[in-house]
């Protein structure tokens, strides 16, 4: 035993036990515990000290854990960080749409406010994610009638019909055109229909913000009829009284697959009444091209087309008919730099000439003057895998107005007297 060591031991029992437990976590044997309680260190400091030493311990131990927490939190963060980014980047690289966006926010995959923490670091534009937010948080459904609710037909008036198959571009089609002639001040509204008034009001502000109607419930036979009337935009004096009827894409597969019964096509005998008609017919571009990728087995649009032709053949629409238009849909999806206008034809040409020629058939038929006439259609560029407009495009829904006001009924102001104007 050094001096030193002499000395400590000597008064070993008056060392403080701050002093002690020192010496004793120095870790040299020569102070250690033992070596204290065999120089004659009294019981009750031993005690204390043993007491002392495991409180030191345990709050090690807790110390211990808690930075091994800390880390952990710190590498989760990182990981759930890194997942909203992915996500964020998903979404930019058009990957995702609303709906689908919209369920992974309501089950707490993410959170806006994850997302917007971390915008900074996604490609994700500020735009973009308010669009979202406002989708999840505003967006409203619409609603459409069933066939025994709507409002008999208005008549003296043009009725305009849109075909098609289901997500075919049907409502699209009619809320970018609303949207036109709300824009360029055509139109007169008339209360007669009022849902049909709010699901126009609807589709038309939404897609104004950039969203798009949502789908007809597939178990719903679903139709709405808006009706108002249109200005001329060249003769403000010619006023267009128009009924617009949209099937819901089910009701048209189900009269395209079982006939007609008295739900759906032709219920309310809309489809033989006295009003003069124009027939709009949509061709999923999107859908074919899937199709012919991957076909699905079901029935192909233009054997649809066909069936829904006779039937109308034998409700005799066509008498009344001014005007069959073929609308290929989707339209800016066609290969880049085509002229759309050429596509549409040669599309249409290529791969539903058994329609346009049974529709040919029937203007001999009737030995009607109405025309036949096929247009491409794109309601503007889409992102957000189709369910978000970033750009509007009214090319088409003007092309269709000035279809429109040259074939349909106009109601001339001065003496109120009806006339057939084309
Ligand atoms: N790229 C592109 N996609 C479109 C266009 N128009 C519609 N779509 C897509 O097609 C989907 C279906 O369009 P809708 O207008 O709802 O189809 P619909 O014919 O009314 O369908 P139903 O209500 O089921 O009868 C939309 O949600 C868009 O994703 C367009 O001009 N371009
Ligand atoms: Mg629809």
């Amino acid at each position: 035993m050094n001096l030193n060591e002499e000395r400590f031991f000597y008064d070993l029992n008056s060392h403080d036990l701050e002093t002690l437990i020192a010496k004793i976590q120095t870790g040299n044997p020569s102070y250690s515990l033992e070596k204290m309680i065999e120089k004659g260190l009294l019981p009750d400091k031993t005690q204390e000290i043993r007491n002392r030493m495991s409180q030191i311990q345990s709050q090690d131990l807790i110390r211990q854990k808690e930075e091994e927490e800390r880390l952990r939190q710190l590498q989760n963060n990182d990981f759930r960080k890194q997942q909203i980014i992915d996500f964020c980047n998903q979404i930019a690289d058009n990957q995702k749409g609303l709906e689908e966006i919209k369920i992974s926010i309501l089950n707490g995959v993410v959170s806006l406010d994850e997302m917007a923490q971390n915008l900074n670091q996604t490609r994700l534009t500020p735009e973009i994610y308010n669009k979202i937010g406002y989708y999840i948080s505003g967006k409203k459904q619409v609603d459409f009638y069933l066939w025994k609710d709507l409002p008999p037909l208005l008549s003296d008036r043009t009725d305009i019909y849109f075909f098609g198959q289901p997500a075919s571009g049907k409502s699209c089609i009619l809320a970018n055109m609303f949207s036109y002639i709300d824009k360029q001040g055509l139109i007169i509204e008339n209360t007669h229909s009022l849902v049909g008034t709010q699901y126009k009001n609807t589709i038309q502000y939404e897609y104004d913000l950039g969203y798009l109607p949502e789908r007809t419930a597939a178990s719903s036979d679903g139709v709405n009829y808006i009706t108002f009337e249109l200005t001329d935009p060249i003769k403000p004096e010619h006023k267009h009284p128009l009924n617009f009827i949209e099937m819901s894409g089910e009701l048209f597969d189900q009269a395209s697959m079982g006939g007609v019964s008295d739900n759906n096509l032709n219920a309310k005998n809309y489809l033989n009444n006295n009003n003069r008609k124009l027939l709009f017919f949509v061709v999923d571009y999107d859908r074919h091209v899937q199709n012919t990728l991957n076909p699905d087995g079901n029935t192909p649009q233009g054997a649809k087309m066909l069936t829904i032709l006779s039937l109308l053949d034998q409700f005799g629409t066509f008498k009344q008919t001014d005007g069959i238009y073929i609308l290929v849909s989707k339209a800016d999806l066609f290969p880049a730099g085509v002229d759309p206008v050429q596509y549409a034809g040669d599309f249409l040409n290529s791969n539903y000439m058994s329609f346009i020629n049974n529709c040919k058939n029937i203007k001999q038929k009737y030995k009607s003057e109405f025309e036949i006439k096929a247009y491409p259609y794109s309601i503007g560029n889409l992102t957000l895998k189709s369910t978000y407009v970033y750009e509007r495009d009214y090319t088409w829904a003007k092309k269709m107005i000035e279809e429109i006001v040259a074939k349909a009924f106009s109601n001339k102001p001065k003496g109120g007297i009806f006339s057939f104007f084309r």
